[in-house]
C-alpha cells in the first residue's frame, strides 16, 4: 500500500476512532487473566491454495508480524486449501464477517466490483516491474479504494503471477493449437472471452474442483502460474505446458471493513505495515519459484513449449475492443504507459 494511502487511512481512523479504547470484532475474543490486559482477538484468514504455496507462506508471515506488532493483541489463524470455501465464497464471507481476511486473485472479484477489470486484460503487464509500479502506485491504490463501503477493505496487492496454459491433449505453440480445447478459467468474463478469441472453449470453475476435473478429463486444460501448477500437482494430470504468460494475476489482501474500522489506530497501522512486509516476502518467494520450477516440471514429465507471446497478444487483443468502454480507455492507456 502506498505510504500516502497508508497514512491517510490511519489519519482518518485516528480522528474517527479516538473513542475506541480497544480492539473489537474478530472471533474468539478473550480478555487477559485479570481483565485489565488488552483483549486478544483471533482472526480467521483463508485462501484457496495448497499449504506449500507462497500464499500460505505470506499469510503465515503476515500473522507472525501482526502478532508481533500488536504485542499479541491480534492473532491470525490461517486456513489454506479452500477450507473456508472457494475464492468467491471467501470474498462473500469477508464481506459478511464470517471470515475476517482472505487473499484472492482479482479475477473472481469481477463479480463484486468492476474496479479491477483492467488488471485481468491479456498481456496488460510487460513484466513484474511494470505490474508492481501500477499495483503499488496510484492506479492500484485507487482500485483498492473503490472497495471501501462494500464491506471489504483491500489492503494491498500480493502476487499469484503470470499465467501459463496447460493441457492433457497436445503441444500448444500458436493460438490455433488451442482451438477446441476445453479450458478451465477463473469466473471472469475477460478471461473467458480471451480464450474464446483463440477458438478455445472456456469453462469457469472454482479452483478447488479443478484437479478432479483435469483428472476426469471434464476439462482438457487450465491456466495458472508455475507455483500453482507445481504445488497443486497439475503436472500429474497435465502433460503439456505452454509458457504463454497471457494474464498477470494480482492478489488483493482483503479484510472485513467493519472489523478493521473497529480496531484502534495503532492496531490498524500495525496491520497495514505487516501487510506491506508480508506482501514483499510473498512476492519474492513467487519470483524464486517461477525461476526455479521449470526444471522440476520437466523432470515431472511435462512437455514444455515457449510460444511467441506477441502472437498470442495479437490473437487475444479483440477483448480490449469489447471491454474498453467499460474499463475506460484512459485507464488502460495509463497502465500501458507505466511500462516505460
Ligand atoms: O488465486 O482460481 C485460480 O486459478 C487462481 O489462480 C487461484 O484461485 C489462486
Amino acid at each position: 500500500m502506498k505510504k500516502s494511502r497508508l497514512f491517510l487511512l490511519v489519519a482518518i481512523v485516528l480522528v474517527s476512532a479516538l473513542a475506541l479504547t480497544a480492539c473489537g470484532g474478530g472471533s474468539n475474543t478473550d480478555s487477559g487473566e485479570n481483565g485489565d490486559q488488552p483483549k486478544t482477538t483471533v482472526l480467521k484468514a483463508g485462501h484457496t491454495l495448497a499449504p506449500d504455496h507462497p500464499y500460505n507462506d505470506g499469510m503465515l508471515k503476515f500473522a507472525e508480524l501482526v502478532e508481533q506488532k500488536t504485542n499479541g493483541q491480534i492473532k491470525i489463524d490461517v486456513y489454506p486449501a479452500a477450507q473456508l470455501g472457494s475464492e468467491r465464497e471467501a470474498i462473500e464471507g469477508v464481506q459478511m464477517g464470517t471470515i475476517d481476511i482472505t487473499l484472492v486473485s482479482t479475477a473472481p472479484l469481477a463479480g463484486f466490483s468492476d474496479a479491477f477489470l483492467a488488471l485481468d486484460l491479456p498481456f496488460i503487464f510487460k513484466d513484474r516491474t511494470h505490474a508492481y509500479k501500477v499495483l503499488d502506485g496510484e492506479i492500484g491504490q485507487d482500485m483498492l479504494s473503490k472497495l471501501d463501503g462494500t464491506g471489504l477493505i483491500g489492503i494491498n496487492f500480493w502476487e499469484n503471477g503470470f499465467r501459463n496454459l496447460t493441457n492433457g491433449e497436445r503441444p500448444v505453440v500458436v493460438p490455433e493449437d488451442a482451438k477446441g480445447l476445453k479450458v478451465r478459467t477463473m469466473e471472469n468474463q475477460i478471461h473467458m472471452d480471451s480464450f474464446r478469441a483463440i477458438g478455445a472453449d472456456p469453462t469457469p470453475m472454482a479452483f478447488g474442483e479443478l484437479f478432479t476435473a483435469l483428472q476426469q478429463k471434464t476439462v482438457d486444460g487450465q491456466e495458472n502460474p508455475l507455483p500453482i501448477i507445481w504445488t497443486s500437482k497439475f503436472f500429474e494430470v497435465q502433460e503439456h505446458l505452454a509458457l504463454t504468460g497471457h494474464f498477470y494475476a494480482a492478489v488483493p489482501l482483503l479484510i472485513n471493513e467493519k472489523l478493521f474500522n473497529s480496531f484502534s489506530p495503532e492496531v490498524q497501522q500495525a496491520i497495514l505495515e505487516a501487510a506491506e512486509e508480508a506482501r514483499d516476502f510473498e512476492r519474492n518467494i513467487i519470483k524464486e519459484m517461477d525461476e526455479s520450477l521449470l526444471g522440476d516440471l520437466k523432470e515431472a514429465g511435462m512437455q514444455v513449449t515457449e510460444p511467441d507471446k506477441a502472437v498470442w497478444e495479437e490473437a487475444m487483443k479483440s477483448v480490449y475492443d469489447k471491454y474498453e468502454s467499460k474499463i475506460g480507455t484512459d485507464l488502460i492507456q495509463k497502465i500501458k504507459q507505466a511500462a516505460n
